[in-house]
């Protein structure tokens, strides 16, 4: 007979410091001023970079809250020259038809400012890629849930423990992806996510000019008339 799980609520004193409300305004105030300065490269030098850092930093990335804490990822870290190799070539193919024409005008047209193209160096040029892989199920088929809000967070904290950490990374997502997971042999429940090179910029690397909204734009405060 199957022994069966124990599912039942066990809880635990949290641990979490409190700090004074200075305190807390300076830390907010710095981790902003930190992730400002946070840029999407695309020019990456090949000098190679410490593996044991983004390790943690993946290790952090899998410390993100998920969907009933099913977890429901894979971060595949790729070093090998060969494997990035056929991962650019990959790639290329799949965004030669995207910029010749699969994709629609007006998407080409948002693209422009960011001066992106079919051609992708930084899949070589990067010392490491983490690809992200979502469970769609549990390898047993059981379901998950939330899978893409909670590998979604997940980067989110790769991209911020990284980017801490002094490590340049780009948001790449080649479309479509499905040629990730037969090279990096992974199961049919896992869907590529995201593919993020990761390393040092380029030392004459050179990011388009733009801007984020200002926080008034994004920022909706629904407040009691006494705050
Ligand atoms: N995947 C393509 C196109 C691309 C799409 C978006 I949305 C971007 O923000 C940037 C690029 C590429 O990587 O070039």
């Amino acid at each position: 007979m199957k022994a069966s799980v124990d599912r039942s609520y066990r809880g635990q004193p949290l641990e979490l410091a409190r700090i004074n409300p200075e305190e807390m305004q300076r830390r907010a105030d710095e981790f902003h001023a930190r992730m400002a300065t946070r840029r999407s490269v695309r020019h990456f030098s090949r000098e190679p970079v410490a593996l044991d850092v983004i390790r943690r930093c993946i290790a952090t990335a899998a410390s993100a809250p998920s969907g009933a804490n099913k977890q429901p990822w894979t971060f595949v870290l790729v070093t090998d020259v060969d494997t990035k190799r056929r991962i650019r070539q990959a790639a290329e193919q799949e965004e030669r038809a995207f910029y010749g024409g699969r994709a629609p005008a007006s998407w080409l047209a948002d693209l422009e400012s960011l001066g992106t193209d079919h051609d992708k160096p930084f899949l070589e040029d990067a010392p490491a890629l983490i690809v992200v892989f979502a469970h769609r199920q549990a390898a047993g088929g059981e379901k998950n849930y939330y899978v893409s809000e909670s590998v979604g967070i997940a980067v989110g904290f790769l991209l911020a423990a990284l980017h801490h950490a002094g490590l340049a990374t780009l948001t790449h997502t080649p479309s479509p992806m499905g040629f990730l997971g037969e090279l990096l042999a992974r199961p049919a429940h896992e869907r590529a996510y995201l593919l993020l090179p990761v390393g040092l910029p380029a030392l004459d690397c050179e990011v388009p000019v733009i801007a984020r909204k200002p926080l008034a734009e994004v920022l909706v405060e629904v407040a009691s008339n006494a705050d």
